[in-house]
């Protein structure tokens, strides 16, 4: 079986530090926390920057600080968010694909996130994949809903990605696809041949998908973003110590982990 990728969510947009007070902000703490995630075993991190007083954004400066950063501490992946927050506009949401970083998440469809709205109209996500195409960035294609498959397939006709594609199943958001091993299991059997997956399940249902994962020969997304808990009513201390428990996993399972430049060959990236 291929080797895991793991990607480390380490921030997202709506955690606060409230609820995980060992939630990274500022550039420096994202990058540190990167470098301890890699450490343990991630190939990618997804980011979501910060202002100071913790308010998600999408500026561009934002995001070259914190990839500056992280690059000069480890050869990790850096994906940065194009999804932001439910209320940021679409060019505020694109702003750090500017960046050329190697990848970046490309949400293809709208859903119910809690008691909000995540926008994706097929015109924001013909703007996201054409200004992806324009900068070289490989898109990981977040999907929260069967129906978003279709509109990547969509965008694949329209000739505004490339395959192999690259999915990321965020599962059990309130309002959206709930964590199930059925749908899971229905969304890796949905997706193009030969293009690449991995599974965000949300909050509790992380590590179980995480095991299917493995099992299925898929590939993993752990982090804060998703799940704050590293079990019932323990907090996590870190990104990194969620990633350790993938990696522990995946050795039990007999399934090696990928370095980033394993996992830039696994994913196609140039
Ligand atoms: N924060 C969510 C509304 C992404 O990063 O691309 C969207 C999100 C997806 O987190
Ligand atoms: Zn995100």
């Amino acid at each position: 079986m291929e080797k895991l990728i793991i990607t480390a969510a380490l921030t997202g947009a709506e955690v606060t530090q409230d609820i995980q007070p060992n939630l990274p902000i500022t550039a420096e703490e994202i990058a540190i926390e990167a470098e301890k995630a890699y450490e343990a075993g991630a190939a990618i991190v997804h980011v979501h920057a910060r202002e100071e007083d913790g308010s998600p954004t999408q500026a561009k400066e934002a995001y070259q600080e914190i990839k500056e950063k992280i690059e000069a501490r480890c050869p990790v992946i850096f994906q940065p968010s194009t999804g932001g927050a439910t209320w940021h506009t679409a060019e505020e949401r694109l702003q750090p694909v500017e960046l050329s970083p190697e990848m970046a998440t490309l949400s293809t469809g709208t859903c119910n996130f809690g008691e909000d709205v995540f926008m994706n109209t097929q015109e924001y996500m013909i703007k996201f994949a054409k200004k992806m195409k324009e900068k070289g960035v490989k898109p990981e294609i977040e999907v929260f809903e069967a129906g978003m498959i279709a509109n990547a397939q969509y965008l694949v006709k329209k000739g505004l990605i490339d395959t192999p594609l690259h999915f990321d199943f965020v599962l059990g958001v309130p309002g959206a696809m709930p964590a199930s091993a059925r749908n899971l299991v229905y969304m890796a059997e949905t997706i193009p041949a030969g293009s690449t997956w991995t599974v965000a399940g949300i909050g509790r249902h992380e590590t179980p998908l995480a095991m299917m994962a493995i099992a299925m020969g898929g590939h993993v997304r752990v982090g804060f973003e998703d799940n704050i808990y590293y079990k019932k009513g323990e907090l996590a201390k870190s990104n990194a110590q969620l990633v350790e428990r993938i990696a522990r996993m995946a050795a039990e399972a007999g399934r090696e982990v990928a370095t980033p430049d394993e996992a830039r060959k696994i994913l196609s990236i140039k």
